[in-house]
């Protein structure tokens, strides 16, 4: 591939609701500009996008792949991301490192909820966007309605820049407003506009002219003196107020019939900013704070977006360059993991193909293969020059299962594993949870993890269980409890003698031992042994099976044997003086309460707050944004670790929410003795095997 300097770059990411057509309108893009041979098609597995195994099974995207499509002497990045909500992750690392986003919505379908979810993201990275009515050619195919249904939404004035020619069937192309010309099929020649189209056309243009005379004052003066602008005018005003996010643009398309796609590749050449006209990138640097622009000239700095693990590739690293220039085998600095990285094997991504390149200019994406240490949110750069880029938030875990290996040979390899999807993603997560000693992984929600086991059994050939987890309950106590035990065994061959006496009372601390030794019942040197005891027992509870914490233990009293004392018996005393103290104490359980925001339309605010009640929910407070409402809430995570999935089908896939850990509390009696008879079962069964 040819190189490419910074204003020859665009970087453009496609986001939207599933299925809207993103991943066609890729393969088109490369069709039509010849690299290419043939069209894929989605549904045969045969896209440049969707190459992995279990996008191919599943005939959607699952993850970002980058699309570099050449065209009129530039090279636009393309990033082809998912549009299932469970993915939402690989959205935000694509918009991280692009600088514009087509938003597609489907002709028929108009605004979904996966498009309001992916238009909050292009507002978070506040980025320029074009909305592509897509899918023009469809049955229903209606572009004033889908178009009105993303105004309804959009606090931004929509303005089209193109105009459908036909609808459905009857779909051959685009009117393009900023040449005045129409364009049928793949748009490789302008036509004269049909004359039906004309006067629809005129009406249209004028209002793009208007909106452009607001790109700056002269533009203003220019059109309020001559009544109108020249191209080259209404290019230049277009492109500001698209940059200030004043208008947003509108065009047509149907990806899979390869139609309107030059017309919006020339739009994103002219429209959208290269990286040296995007916003310049702020990094931490040896100075403090420092902006850098997109230029070969400037400090190097390198983020890392993506990264991927195969078995036969090994690590691939996806950066962009944000300034400087990258040359292949240079040695950069990770500024994150202080340590030297060799850039061995510098390529160009399409698709799952590596394409050598031997310099990336900035502003550019490239990949680099077998990295040691940086993982993705890393940042390289020149080892005399530390600088560090921003990493996004990513949203919490929403969804969690406990995992197991289904063979003795797949336990071995379940750490490096885990590890390895991990750090392909960056909304999945693993650990192991000491209160229920189960392994948990968690993401944003079933098909997320579902597809995370997939790649576990086909990349890495390693089998794993999942199953319900369990809720990582603690016990304590909430009063004073007193107790004494004596351990005695003086039966034959050498015996054991210990009695302890001893207090537990809550405490502020996880756990407190002290004692109110006086006289001479009970040696110092046995209280080491006590400890020890309690200690072991705390950690395996004494109601339910949960650690204990926030306990106070205060050995007061006892009595030892000149010949059978003895630490381990003392132990054991101990642990059982604990237990029985522990049961006067008034002991509870505790469970983790979450804090949760749901986002639904107005219309479901009561069904989810009836939902929330069932689920011991309180609420604490609701906002309400633009037809939207927000729900506020404490709820405990017992009741929430399938919400998801119960969120999606309460509201039609129209409800988000985040949750994140806030405090323990005590769980309701009624509902701790059922925790406690379900541990109590499950040790008689233990016993019994
Ligand atoms: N009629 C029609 N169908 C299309 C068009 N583009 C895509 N499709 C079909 O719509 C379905 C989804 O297309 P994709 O390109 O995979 O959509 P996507 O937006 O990438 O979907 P996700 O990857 O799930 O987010 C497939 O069955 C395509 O064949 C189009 O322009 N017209
Ligand atoms: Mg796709």
């Amino acid at each position: 591939m040819k190189e490419y300097t910074t204003e020859f770059i665009r970087n453009v990411a496609l986001v939207s609701h599933g299925s809207s057509g993103k991943t066609m309108l890729g393969e088109a893009f490369l069709h039509v500009t010849g690299a290419t041979t043939r069209l894929g098609k989605v549904e045969d597995g045969t896209t440049v996008s969707d190459f992995e195994e279990e996008e191919i099974r599943r005939k959607l995207s699952l993850s970002t792949s980058v699309l570099p499509v050449e065209y009129r002497n530039h090279k636009i990045n393309v990033l082809d991301t998912p549009g299932y909500t469970d993915f939402v992750g690989e959205v935000i690392s694509a918009l991280r490192v692009s600088d514009g986003a087509l938003v597609l919505i489907d002709s028929v379908a108009g605004l979904e909820v996966g498009t309001e979810i992916a238009w909050h993201y292009c507002d978070v990275f506040k980025l320029p966007r074009f909305v592509v009515i897509n899918k023009m050619d469809r049955d229903n195919a209606d572009f004033k309605k889908a178009l009105a249904s993303v105004q309804e939404f959009s606090p931004v004035r929509l303005i089209p820049v193109q105009l459908p020619w036909g609808e459905k069937a009857a779909f051959k192309g685009v009117i393009d407003l900023l040449t005045m010309k129409a364009y049928a099929n793949e748009g490789r020649t302008a036509e004269e506009i049909p004359a039906e189209y004309k006067a629809a056309a005129e009406e249209a243009r004028t209002v793009l002219i208007e909106a452009a005379a607001e790109g700056d004052d002269a533009l203003m003066e220019k059109y309020f003196e001559s009544g109108s602008l020249s191209d080259e005018e209404l290019l230049r005003g277009l492109k500001a107020v698209i940059r200030s996010g004043a208008y947003i643009p509108v065009f047509v398309a149907s990806g899979a019939h390869e139609k309107g796609i030059l017309p919006l590749l020339d739009a994103i050449i002219r429209l959208f900013p290269s990286p040296a006209e995007a916003p310049a990138a702020i990094a931490q640097g040896p100075n403090g704070e420092e902006t850098l622009p997109a230029s070969d000239s400037g400090p190097l700095a390198v983020y890392v977006w993506k990264t991927t693990a195969d078995p036969f590739v090994g690590k691939l690293t996806y950066f962009r360059v944000y300034s400087g220039v990258v040359e292949a085998d240079a040695r950069l600095w990770n500024t994150n993991k202080s340590a030297e990285e060799r850039m061995a094997s510098l390529a160009v991504p399409r698709g799952k193909e590596s394409i050598p390149q031997k310099v990336l200019h900035a502003g550019d994406i490239g990949t680099v293969a077998k990295l040691s240490v940086t993982s993705t949110g890393d940042t390289l750069c020149d080892k005399n020059y530390p600088l560090t880029l921003p990493k996004p938030q990513y949203p919490n875990a929403l969804y969690r299962v406990a995992i197991a290996p289904k063979t003795q040979a797949d336990a071995a390899k379940i750490t490096p594993t885990l590890t390895r999807l991990c750090e392909e993603d960056m909304t999945l997560s693993w650990y192991n949870e000491p209160a229920t000693l189960q392994t948990i992984l968690q993401g944003m929600g079933d098909q997320h993890i579902d597809v995370a086991i997939r790649r576990a059994e086909t990349k890495f050939q390693v089998g794993l269980l999942t199953m319900e987890p369990k809720v990582p309950y603690r016990e304590g106590i909430t009063k004073k409890g007193d107790a004494m035990y004596r351990h005695k065994k003086q039966t034959g061959g050498a015996g054991q003698f210990g009695e302890v006496w001893l207090r537990v009372e809550p405490s502020e601390q996880e756990y407190e031992f002290t004692d109110e030794l006086v006289g001479m019942n009970l040696s110092r040197s046995y209280l080491p042994a006590i400890d020890k005891g309690i200690r072991a027992t705390m950690q395996q509870g004494v109601i339910a099976g949960f650690p204990m914490s926030n306990v106070k233990v205060v050995v007061y009293d006892g009595k030892e044997h000149p010949v059978d004392s003895k630490p381990v018996a003392f132990e054991i005393a101990g642990r059982e003086a604990f237990k029985l103290a522990v049961q006067q104490a008034g002991p509870v359980l505790f469970e983790p309460i979450m804090n949760v925001r749901i986002t639904v339309p107005d219309a479901y605010m009561g069904d989810i707050m009836s939902d929330l009640n069932t689920r011991r929910g309180r609420v604490q407070g609701t906002e309400s944004e633009r037809g939207r409402t927000v729900v506020i809430a404490q709820v405990p995570l017992a009741e929430m670790l399938r919400y998801t999935t119960q969120l999606r089908s309460l509201t039609g896939g129209r409800g988000v929410f985040t949750m994140e850990f806030d405090h323990y509390e005590i769980v309701p009696p009624h509902i701790a003795a059922e925790i406690i008879e379900a541990h109590k079962k499950e040790m008689a069964e233990k016993k019994e095997e």
